[in-house]
Formats: C-alpha cells, structure tokens, sequence
C-alpha cells in the first residue's frame, strides 16, 4: 500500500477525532479534503514533497503540507497520536460500526459516556439511548446489527472455512507477478481446530505489488490497515486475514515466526540464546552474521534441531522429542487407505450408495465402510434390521463388480441409554465394521455415561466408538464423561476411538487423542461423510491426528484391507474365547 493511501487514512481518522470533539467545521473539512487528493494523486509523494511542491495537491496548504513531511519523515503524525491519546480508549472501535459515525459518537461520549462497543451495546439493552435526541427503536435495532456486524469478525472460524479461504487466497497471491513463494502460516499452518485469524505469508522482492493486489483483491471487504509489508482485511464475510510480505532470503525464518506457535517460538529462541545465538523473524544469527533464513530447516538446524511439523508447535513437549532425536512419525495424506464413517440416502445422507461408493473409489482408497444409523434414531431415518439387511446385500453385490477395492459392511449403531446395542448381536455379527455412537441421553450423570461407553466397548462386534466426546464445538460441550476411564476400556478391550473429522465436531479433541495415542489405544479417523463433498475431511482429520502425534501404525485408516479385517477379527475371537472358557 502507498504512503498516499496510509496516510490519507490517517488524515479521515485526525478529521473523525476533531468532529467528536467538536471543532472548527472547516479544519476538520480541510482534512476530509486533503485525504480525498491524497487518494487521488498517483504520483511519487516523498519526490514531490523533497522538490517543495507539496502544496500543488488540491487543499493542502502550508499547514498540512507539514503534516505529510512529518509522515514521510518519521511515520508518524504527531497530531493523530496526540488526538487518539485524548479520546475515548475504544474510539475506532466505535467508529467501525456500520451507522455510527463522529456525530454519534461525539453524542454517546458526552451524553453517556459510552467509550466502546460493548459499553454501548449495554447501553442498547438497557434502553438508555432514548434519552438522546433522534434515536428511536428503529435506529437502535440497526446499531444492534451493526455491532453484531463487527464483533461476529472477531469469533474464531472453523478450520474447514479457514482452510478453503486460504485455498482461494494462496491460489490468487501464487498468480501474482513477483510472489515467488506463498504459504499459510499461523494457526491454519498447525491446523488447530478453530483460527482466530488467517495468517499468510509471501515471499517477493517487490512487495508493493503483492500487496496492492491483497488489498484491491475481492476478498477485501474492509481494509484494517494496509503497509508497505503487512496488510489485514476482513471479507465480506468478517474473517480476517493477515498478510505478510518478506524478501525471499528471509522466508523460512518468516515462516517460522509467524506460524508459531508464540509458544512454541518462545521456548526456541530460549534454546537458540543458550547457544549463543539469536533468533528472530530475519533469520538466525551469531553477532551481526546470519546463519540461516531462507529455509525453515535451516533455521531449526542452526539452532541444533531437525525440522519440526508444523502441528506439533504448542511447547506440548515437541522441542524436547526433537533434541533427543525423538520426534514422532506422523501420518500422511499417502498413508491414508481407507475412510469408515459414511452415510448414505439408507440414512440421512444426501447421496446415494452408488455415488458415494465411486466417490470413495475416486479418492483411491482400498476400502470404505457404509455406515449408516440404526433404527432407534428416527430422526436420521434409522434402518430397521430388514433395511440393513437389504443394504448388505446391495453391497455384497457392489463388491463383485471390484477388484482392490472393497466397501465394508457397515453401520453408525446408537448405544442405547443402558450401554446395550440398537441391533442384536445376530445382525452386529454379519457386518465389517461397527461403528458404535451416543446420540440420544446426553445429559445422563459422569458415572452412568462411562459405564454406558465402557458396557459398549466390551461387545465384541463394536470396531470404534464414534465422536466419543459428543461434543460440537461453538454449540455444545462435550458430555459429562470420565474420559481417562473410556481410554482405558477402548485399550482392554481393543476397541478404536473415533478421531471424528466433521468440522463442528473434531471429535476426539487434539489434546483428548494425545492421550488415547499416548495410552497405546488404535485410533480411527472417520469423516463422518453425509455428501459427497464431505469426503475432504480427510484433511481435517488428519491435521487432527497429527496435532496428536499420531503416526500410521496406531491410525486403523493405514492399514491395509486385509490386516485392517485382521484386527477386528481378533477382538471378536478374544471376546469369543472369553465366553467359551
Ligand atoms: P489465532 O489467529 O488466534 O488462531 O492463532 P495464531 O497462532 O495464528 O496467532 P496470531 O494470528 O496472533 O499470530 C500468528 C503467529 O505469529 C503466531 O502463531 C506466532 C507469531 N506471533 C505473533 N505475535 C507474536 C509474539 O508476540 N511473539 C512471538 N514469539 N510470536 C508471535
Ligand atoms: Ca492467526
Ligand atoms: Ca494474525
Ligand atoms: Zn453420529
């Protein structure tokens, strides 16, 4: 962004504080004015200032043509600082508000002594506003929506919202003339389940160019600040992206800082200071020469380290694995053989068996289970044992047409307020896979849920134990549940927990699976597919499994068909055996 556009910015900000504080009508306009030429000069302001010609710009006379020498002499406008100092703390908050503007705001200041969003939210609410001339219910209804409006860009997004943003947005900066090298960073990077902001990074050595076609893209909605590096928007939809651009032989130390974690990055510029060395955004140095920053790998091996994931950076213990030489082996998108969590049109999803399964074939998995929900949950169109039935027969009959592909006899089966399951045993036993979940008595006490859980896992037939934490993530907490208790039971009784990929589900946690991963309990991503589309989970659930240092020999999605049917068979026998002797 220009130093034009900034500060013209800053010019409409001095005017806004000095209408609120009511002054001069004409001074306040002259800067309006100065802002509005500003935008429109084209030209190279710091060569037009140093030939004295400043003053040719429509509206700027002496006084103002001070003002910008100041700016482009130090950056900073001494009268802004000096104005924002004497105003309200949470003045530009305000002023965002769709609807409030510095005669609003001058009002709820000096009236109400209303100095943020949410104090005049409060303010709202309490119907305090009608004391001030011209506002009726009306326009207090409109600020209500204003002020939803602003703050809804401050709550935290969904990592498959975030993730398709940047997909779009890498895509584009990829495109543009000099960007050489585009990357997330931040928490999208390490794929935390939830992003406050989207973080991205470019390298180009001519960042100008990057960054005007940033803030002129479509996704600009509002521009929060534009510089000649850095730059935020918020879309039209109120997610906020931040932009960084940096010279090529600083990306990787770039990439490094800004994907944190801050964490993370805290714990390794310690490590990095006992060697002697300094570490920063620019790269890693001894003294005054740097040793590394192009690279990331470089950075982590000037410091003695060997690259580090990017989802295990939360000082969750990962900088002492890697000093050891003991970093985990973490699953990949290439080890992934199979998806087991799959509804179709039998249930409440909204695609037919045919098209799901050409769908799973299309992806290349080697095998794919159907499950689809049992009879009691009404609502999701649950199949009676005669409907499931059909739908094996359907399958068995698909399978005949396959050769390196199988789809597995499948079902999502409610476990019943008691712990028992929603089909007998008869039927459990003629499927592949059981995927066994609570969907109904959410509010039962800690003690009577695990024992339900537990009773659960001990069937025999039971493969998994779906989004065993119930919870939805921004709707509902998880339920009441000993969950070190569930660890244990899926551990003895070989059962797998469901690391479930549904973006509002995520379900087990990232934290909750370290521990089911640490206790030596098999794992299983599902995507818990109701459309086609949904299938792209797999990404999410693997972030998760990643984020919980999970590694292909404890995930039941990396194995192949046969050692996976292997697995599931020595549980039946095991539990066989037990009731034989
Ligand atoms: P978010 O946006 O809340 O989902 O989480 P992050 O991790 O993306 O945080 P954000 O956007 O504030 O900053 C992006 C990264 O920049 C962060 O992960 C690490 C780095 N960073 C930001 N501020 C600091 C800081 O004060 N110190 C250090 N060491 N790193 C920082
Ligand atoms: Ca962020
Ligand atoms: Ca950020
Ligand atoms: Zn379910």
């Amino acid at each position: 962004m220009s130093a034009q556009h900034d500060l013209a910015e800053r010019f409409l900000q001095i005017a806004d504080l000095l209408e609120i504080r009511g002054e001069n009508p004409f001074r306040i306009r002259a800067y309006r004015r100065a802002a509005e030429s500003l935008e429109r000069f084209g030209g190279d302001l710091a060569a037009l200032a140093s030939a004295g010609r400043l003053r040719e710009l429509a509206g700027v006379g002496s006084d103002l043509a001070q003002r910008i020498e100041e700016y482009l002499t130090t950056g900073r406008l001494a009268m802004l600082e000096d104005l924002a100092q004497r105003a309200p703390r949470g003045v530009f908050d305000l002023l965002a508000v769709p609807g409030v503007g510095p005669k609003t705001v001058r009002l709820l200041t000096e009236r109400l002594k209303i100095g943020s969003v949410r104090e005049l939210e409060r303010a709202i609410t309490a119907g305090r506003l009608r004391r001030l001339p011209g506002f009726q219910a009306k326009k207090e209804q409109n600020l209500l929506k204003g002020i939803a409006v602003v703050t809804k860009g401050r709550e935290r997004m969904t990592l498959d919202v975030a993730l398709a943003l940047a997909d779009e947005l890498v895509a584009f900066l990829k495109r543009v003339p000099g960007a050489t090298r585009v990357s997330p960073a931040g928490s999208l990077r390490r794929m935390r389940e939830t992003i406050g902001d989207l973080d991205l990074l470019v390298a180009s050595a001519r960042p100008q160019r990057v960054m005007k076609a940033f803030t002129t893209s479509r996704w600009a909605g509002r521009i929060l600040a534009a510089g000649t590096t850095k730059a935020s928007i918020v879309t039209a939809d109120g997610l906020q992206v931040d932009l960084r651009v940096v010279e090529p032989a600083a990306y990787g130390a770039a990439l490094q800082y800004f994907t944190g974690s801050k964490e993370h990055n805290v714990r390794l510029r310690e490590l990095a200071a006992r060697r002697g060395l300094k570490l920063n955004e620019y790269g890693v140095f001894r003294g005054t020469r740097r040793l590394a920053s192009r690279e990331e790998a470089e950075v982590y091996r000037a410091v003695g380290l060997p690259w580090i994931p990017p989802e295990i950076r939360e000082d969750a213990g990962e900088l002492d694995a890697a000093q050891a030489g003991r970093l985990p082996h973490l699953v990949e998108a290439a080890d992934i053989r199979g998806d087991f969590h799959i509804h179709t049109t039998y249930s409440d999803g909204h695609d037919g068996l045919e098209q799901v399964v050409d769908a799973g074939r299309a992806r290349g998995y080697r095998h794919i289970a159907i499950c689809d929900h049992s009879q009691s949950l009404r609502v999701a169109h649950g199949m009676s044992v005669a409907r499931i039935r059909e739908q094996m027969a359907r399958i068995r009959a698909l399978n005949g047409r396959f050769r390196g592909f199988r789809v597995l006899l499948g079902s999502e089966v409610d476990i019943l307020e008691d712990g028992r399951l929603d089909y007998p045993n008869a039927v459990l036993a003629d499927l592949d896979f059981v995927v066994a979940s609570v969907h109904s008595g959410l509010r039962q006490d800690r003690a009577t849920l695990t024992r339900r859980i537990v009773r659960a896992m001990q069937n025999p037939y039971v493969t998994v134990v779906g989004h065993p934490t119930g919870r939805r993530i921004g709707l509902r907490e998880p339920y009441a549940l000993d969950l070190e208790a569930v660890i244990r039971a899926a551990h003895d009784t070989s059962t797998a927990l469901e690391l479930n990929a549904s973006p509002d589900r995520l379900d087990l946690s990232d934290a909750a699976a370290r521990r089911a991963r640490d206790a030596g309990v098999m794992l299983a991503i599902g995507t818990d597919t109701h459309r086609i589309a949904h299938y792209a989970h797999m990404r999410l659930g693997l972030g998760l499994a990643r984020r919980a240092w999970v590694g292909p020999s404890q995930l039941l999605n990396c194995q192949t068909t046969g050692d996976l049917l292997a697995w599931i068979r020595r549980k039946r026998q095991a539990a066989g055996a037990a009731r034989r002797s």
